[in-house]
């Protein structure tokens, strides 16, 4: 299909280069910025790290005086709101002369959520809010959760056979589905702040936990679920010095492992004075870590307590065109009290499918959350 030349072309453009930074914000949104006048791109930028320029001051940078009576495309509403000593996106764009903004969402940031566009309006700037507003959202449902909850996105993903399986029954794993699926997973969790496994999983699998793709990529940190310290201070996750690891645990949990396990360099937090980790207390104090984001690549029983629990945000799951049985020593991806109607079954919502090699992806958002 040959493109057309409109506002929606240059939108999209943005939207590219902000979806291009997904996983490297933290909690901050992605965004992207294209500046146009006379039609001819003259300035383009995207955010790229927290605490460095927004997208607007990277492309109102490279346009420089050009942008006097420019249009600029920004996918997220310009800033309002004095960050230290950073002016606003708006005062930026004003300064510059910009003449028309178009905005394809709100930013749900309470210190912006409409005042930018407000802000632009009043200072004579032609602006218009909504085009690709989803696609937009969609690429920051995270930021759009932990900055009015404080809470991370969770996503859960699973790779299992299609009798949804993750291992067979003497426990083998390896592998269950193909490159294709596998290469996406790692970049997933190149795009999300931690990646989260039970303690089952750790000592039946010691793995690394990091993000092993073609190009360098980012490491999520590394968050086990372990109620009574089980971990080994040999485990991969201990010693190799890759990223962050965060141990979730509970204040009745031994002292001694717990201070071996610091001296490691292991960060340790109690939620709950148990017996088991209490996981809502768990995504209340990630939160409060600045973790926006959590890749869920749990056991069954950790899969199971999170989704019944109501914590997961988003289900990938992927499946490979096999069946392996084995009944009850063969782990599911989910073990859960579960209900008693059909009726009652947590379903997933804007569900889609995607297809990696022979393998399919069941993507949606669970109803309980
Ligand atoms: C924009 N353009 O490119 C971004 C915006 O941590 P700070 O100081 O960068 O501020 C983060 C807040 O700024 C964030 O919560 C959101 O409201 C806005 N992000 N705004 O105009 C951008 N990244
Ligand atoms: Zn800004």
């Amino acid at each position: 299909m040959s493109e057309v030349l409109n506002d929606a072309f240059y939108m999209r453009l943005a939207l590219q280069m902000a979806q291009g930074a997904t996983g490297q914000t933290s909690i901050n949104p992605v965004v992207g910025c294209v500046i146009v006048k006379e039609g001819r791109i003259i300035g383009m930028g995207a955010h790229l790290k927290r605490g460095e320029g927004h997208a607007e001051v990277n492309a109102l940078r490279m346009a420089g005086d050009e942008a006097e009576g420019a249009t600029a495309y920004v996918t997220l509403e310009p800033c309002s709101h004095y960050r230290k000593k950073t002016p606003p996106c708006c005062d930026r764009l004003i300064e510059a002369r910009i003449a028309r903004v178009v905005v394809a969402a709100q930013d749900p940031n309470p210190q912006v959520a409409g005042t930018g566009v407000e802000k632009l309006r009043a200072a004579g700037i032609a602006v218009s809010v909504g085009l690709l507003a989803e696609e937009s959202h969609a690429m920051n449902e995270r930021y759009n959760k932990y900055i009015l909850s404080r809470l991370p996105f969770v996503t859960l993903k699973t790779a299992s056979t299609l009798d949804g399986r993750i291992a067979a029954k003497t426990g083998d794993s390896r592998w269950i589905t193909g490159p294709a699926s596998r290469e996406a997973v790692h970049t997933m969790r190149h795009q999300h702040d931690g990646i989260m496994v039970g303690i089952g999983t750790l000592l039946a699998d010691d793995p690394q936990l990091t993000t092993r793709l073609e190009v360098p990529a980012l490491h999520p940190a590394r968050i086990i679920v372990d109620s009574a310290l089980r971990i080994p201070l040999d485990a991969r996750v201990v010693t190799d010095g890759m990223a962050r690891t965060i141990v979730l645990t509970t204040t009745a949990a031994n002292p001694e492992k717990r201070s071996s396990l610091q001296a490691a360099g292991v960060e340790i937090v109690d939620c709950g004075d148990g017996p088991h980790v209490n996981l809502t207390e768990a995504m209340r104090l990630l939160g409060d870590m600045e973790i926006g984001s959590i890749l869920l690549e749990g056991g069954g029983q950790l899969n199971g307590a999170m989704l019944a629990a109501g914590l997961v945000d988003k289900i990938s799951l992927f499946f490979a065109p096999k069946l392996i049985g084995g009944g009850e020593a063969s782990p599911a991806a989910f073990v859960f009290e579960g209900f008693e109607k059909m009726a009652d079954a947590i379903t997933l919502e804007s569900t889609r499918y995607e297809q990696y090699g022979d393998d399919i992806a069941v993507i949606g958002y669970p109803s309980n959350r």
